[in-house]
């Protein structure tokens, strides 16, 4: 049995107990409230939710559990999984074992590489990469054993698919872009290697100094949990209680991040800023930022990479991809533009009275990166971003089938039904 295996095995029976034991002393005591706004709002703020692999507080942003994303920039992205996981970073040991777990499931089925060379030419990566994933469901050892195994082993089977799609994942992702953008033949992963450098070494872009492998890692550690309402996390885990298996459920949380409010804002980000130098001739001004800025409010279009459901502060997300620009390519246009936007776009966005947040998110800069780094298809960036989900995602469905989360059903009401009862 795998270390992770064990470690979860050790640690969960008591958290279940406790978490049986303060839903029954505490079952009838009121969380949260629902206005007739919050259910037009896209259930805005009604805490109905269960997610103890991350949270997000709008003051502060993302929080692995416990750990602010300042302590744990550093950390590559198995560490991260192993702490969504069992709330603690892994010891050497345990990394290692873990990621030689991870090295021996890397093997992609060979229909996965017939299917994704057989869709269209002009396919999207997202649209390739979900196609991947879900043609792999007859893999999955939950659906396998759904008929002979209990409610309690269901976590193990779900750990089980997750890890056998988290280790495949940069491989199938890696190819998307290869296949989509004609950049040559499948490159075979690099024996040894830790996610995000095989990640990026399969891209096959030119890293002589191994930044850009530093990015891949920082990339996959940053974007893989955001707590459990966010599109992606919420439609994975409401497929995910229907005991529908993770192949099914992840790829119903990415075609959820494959939505321009979500994470397909990184590839209009990027959009967005080439536009602005473009029409400047260069790297723009702050008057010219500005100017271009409120052309695209008064076009009715949102500003990509800016505001946020919940945050209500610069994104530390942001913080530390804009960390990482200043130290490796302080000096490229396309991220000297984005900090200037930075700069400008929030000043703007303060100004229009509907918007609740004017500071950056996630995605405003991480597109930047790519692009100097050589990754220039932006139309591909969702796809990192979906290898990185794809941890956070497979955790949270972990913990849920391990507490044993009954299947989601909120109730929905005809218009008709909420004027009675807001009249009475
Ligand atoms: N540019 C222009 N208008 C914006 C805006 C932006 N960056 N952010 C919010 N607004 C507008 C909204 O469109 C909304 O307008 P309407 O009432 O006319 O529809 C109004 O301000 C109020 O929105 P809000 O309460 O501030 O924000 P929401 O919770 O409704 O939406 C989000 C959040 C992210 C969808 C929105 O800020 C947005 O569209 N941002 C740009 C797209 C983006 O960067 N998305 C990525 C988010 C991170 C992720 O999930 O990956």
């Amino acid at each position: 049995m795998s270390l992770l295996k064990q470690k979860l095995a050790g640690i969960l029976p008591d958290q279940i107990k406790d978490i049986k034991a303060f839903v029954a002393a505490n079952g009838d005591k009121k969380v949260s409230e629902v206005t007739l706004a919050q259910a037009y709002g896209g259930i805005r703020g009604v805490k109905a939710l269960i997610c103890d692999t991350s949270e997000v507080p709008p003051d502060k942003g993302l929080i692995i559990r416990g750990k602010e994303l300042g302590e744990i920039t550093d950390k590559l992205p198995e560490e991260i999984l192993w702490l969504l996981l069992t709330g603690e970073l892994p010891n050497k040991e345990e990394l290692a074992d873990l990621q030689a777990d991870l090295q021996s499931r890397q093997d992609v089925p060979t229909y996965v590489w017939n299917i994704l060379n057989e869709m269209p030419s002009d396919s999207h990566p997202m649209a390739m990469f979900n196609t991947a994933i879900l043609v792999m469901q007859r893999e999955s050892k939950f659906a396998k054993n759904y008929n002979d195994i209990t409610k309690a082993e269901y976590w193990e089977y779900t750990l089980e698919d997750s890890l056998d799609i988290i280790a495949k994942l940069p491989a199938i992702a890696a190819f998307v872009y290869r296949k989509r953008f004609d950049k040559g033949a499948r490159i075979e992963p690099k024996a040894g290697a830790d996610l995000g450098e095989n990640y990026a070494h399969m891209l096959g872009l030119n890293d002589d100094k191994g930044a850009f492998a530093n990015l891949m890692r920082l990339y996959l550690t940053l974007h893989s949990d955001h707590e459990g309402g966010n599109v992606s996390a919420f439609s994975a885990a409401t497929v995910n209680s229907a005991l529908s298996d993770m192949y099914y459920s992840l790829t119903a949380g990415l075609n959820g991040l494959a939505g321009p409010l979500h994470g397909l804002a990184n590839q209009e980000c990027l959009k967005w800023v080439l536009e602005t130098m473009e029409m400047f001739g260069g790297t723009p001004t702050d008057e010219q930022i500005e100017k271009y800025t409120w052309e695209t409010l008064d076009a009715g279009k949102v500003i990509p990479g800016y505001g946020h459901a919940v945050l209500r502060v610069t994104d530390p997300r942001f913080t530390a991809f804009h960390a990482f620009g200043l130290e490796n390519c302080s000096d490229d246009p396309v991220f000297q533009t984005v900090d200037r936007v930075f700069r400008v776009v929030p000043e703007v966005l303060k100004q229009v009275e509907k918007i609740s947040n004017p500071w950056p998110n996630v995605d405003a800069g991480s597109g930047s990166l790519l692009y100097h780094f050589g990754l220039k298809e932006f139309e591909y960036y969702t796809v990192l971003f979906s290898v990185s989900r794809a941890i956070g995602i497979c955790s949270q469905s972990v913990i849920a089938r391990a507490y044993g989360l009954p299947i989601t059903r909120p109730k929905s009401l005809p218009t008709a039904k909420f004027k009675q009862l807001v009249n009475g």
